[in-house]
Order: structure tokens, then C-alpha cells, then sequence
């Protein structure tokens, strides 16, 4: 049987063991030594600060990635915090999750510890993830090369064509196509970004901006997740490696009317 030819790329940096930032991606072989140039640069030059510590781990897959298409995205145009939450409720609760689940999530993203990955809780708020600690990380997704080039030609039309953007909805169609999952939310825990986003399969991925004050810095990720055994749920995120090969609309500013009206379309 021949060799699967792709590789897992994943970047950690720090600076005095503090975290500054992350990358991930899948590739083939012959694009690994460029991206890891790509990942030292840009771990050299986070606004962050410059890392002193840089860890590169490439693994080749065993498995052919699974080829997925991505969330459609927009954005709402939330003034504040407040309604920025209010916002993230109607959305999470209008796919079925309870609002103490949510109110739990923003609780825990919010009184100031940032865990390494994302938490998981039940529709009633009920926290699942083995580790209370570390919480479950995302591995093991990427973007095929025509699916990147369009991605950048329309989040470009939107003024949003940046890592930051790019990987967070790679990340969340990954998640979203695990069925067990109902939803997600995300606060950056990079001080300078405000702007979080909710993600659900009925409504996409929405960004919301202003979801905190500038100047804080934690935040993280949480899943809503509904019945089914939590532990292929981890191994899915975690171990199977899963590529986007085609992109969805991305759209500007959506009143979130319109939003919670919208029917999946995938
Ligand atoms: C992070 O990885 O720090 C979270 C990024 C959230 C991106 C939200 C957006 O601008 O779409």
C-alpha cells in the first residue's frame, strides 16, 4: 500500500514559558520545509513579543485526511460585550443548548485562566472534558491549496484575510462536523483581539465582535455537545486528521435576525 504523502505541522511558541502563539496545518511532503520557515517567522514576529522558545512538530498522517467543506461565514456588529453575549446566547440556545450551559461557558472563559484547549459541556452546562484543566486541544486539520486561495480571495473582499481568521474557521468546520457537537464559542485569549465567534452547523460561523475589553488576556474555546460517547468525540478531535477542500460563502455584516432565521444549507 503506498504511503499516505501528508503531514501534520504544528508550531507552539512561548517566551519565558508563557504561550505567544500557535499554528497548525496539513501539508505534503514537499511543502513541509517551506511552512515550517513560514511557522519560525511568524513565531519570531508576534506582536505578542518574540518567542524563545519554538517547538516544530511534523508528523506524517496515517490516514488520508478526510475532506470537508467549510463553515459559511459572517459577522454580526455587537457594540459591547453585554450585547455581544446576548448575541452568543440567542444563537447557542436557538440550536437546543440550555442557557445555564452557556452561562457556565462564559463564567468559566471568563474568570481568568486560559486553558490549552477547549472545554466540553453537556446542553446543561455540565462539564465533560476529562482534564478540567488542560481541556481537549484541536489537532490535525488543514486546507488544500485551491480551498486556501479562495478562503483568502473572499475573507480578502471583507478586509479579513489573516491567520488568525483563516485558522479559526478551519478549526470550527472541524468540530461543527462531528455531530455530537451542537455548538461552539470562542474567545480569543490574545489581549489585543476582541472579536470572538459562535459556531453552530444551522447558523455557520458567526464572528461577534467585541466580545471583551481590550487589554484582557484569556479567553478559550468551549463545545456544547449533545448524547453519544465523549471519547470518540476526543479521539476525532484530537487524532483524525481532516482537510477543507471547498469554502462556503463569506459574508460581511448580518443583522442577527436574519441570522437565527437562516436554515443550515449544508
Ligand atoms: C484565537 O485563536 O485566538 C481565536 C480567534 C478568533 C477569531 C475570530 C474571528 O476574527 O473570526
Amino acid at each position: 500500500m503506498a504511503l499516505n504523502r501528508y503531514y501534520s505541522v504544528r508550531m507552539r511558541s512561548a517566551r519565558e514559558a508563557v504561550h505567544i502563539s500557535g499554528a497548525e496545518g496539513i501539508y505534503e511532503k514537499n511543502e513541509v520545509a517551506k511552512i515550517v520557515q513560514q511557522y519560525t517567522d511568524r513565531a519570531f514576529e508576534h506582536e505578542k513579543g518574540r518567542a524563545d522558545t519554538i517547538r516544530i512538530t511534523v508528523d506524517r498522517l496515517r490516514d488520508r485526511p478526510r475532506k470537508i467543506v467549510s463553515l459559511p461565514l459572517c459577522s454580526l456588529n455587537t457594540r459591547n460585550a453585554e450585547a455581544a453575549q446576548k448575541a452568543a446566547m440567542k444563537l447557542l440556545t436557538s440550536v437546543g443548548i440550555e442557557e445555564r450551559a452557556v452561562e457556565e461557558a462564559f463564567k468559566a472563559l471568563t474568570m481568568g485562566l486560559s486553558m490549552r484547549g477547549a472545554m466540553l459541556l453537556d446542553i446543561e452546562g455540565v462539564r465533560l472534558e476529562p482534564d478540567l484543566l488542560r481541556g481537549v486541544r484541536v489537532t490535525r486539520m488543514g486546507i488544500n491549496r485551491s480551498a486556501s486561495k479562495d478562503l483568502s480571495r473572499k475573507l480578502g473582499r471583507l478586509g479579513l484575510n489573516n491567520d488568525t481568521v483563516k485558522e479559526a474557521l478551519i478549526l470550527a468546520s472541524k468540530v461543527q462536523k462531528y455531530r455530537m457537537v451542537l455548538g461552539e464559542l470562542c474567545i480569543s485569549d490574545d489581549p489585543n483581539y476582541t472579536t470572538g465567534y459562535i459556531a453552530t452547523r444551522t447558523h455557520g460561523y458567526v464572528r461577534i465582535p467585541r466580545i471583551k475589553k481590550r487589554g484582557i488576556p484569556y479567553g478559550g474555546r468551549a463545545f456544547f455537545i449533545t448524547g453519544g460517547e465523549v471519547m470518540d468525540l476526543i479521539k476525532y478531535l484530537q487524532q483524525t486528521p481532516v482537510i477543507i477542500s471547498e469554502i462556503k460563502p463569506c459574508t460581511g455584516v448580518v443583522p442577527l435576525k436574519e441570522i437565527l432565521e437562516r436554515k443550515s444549507r449544508r
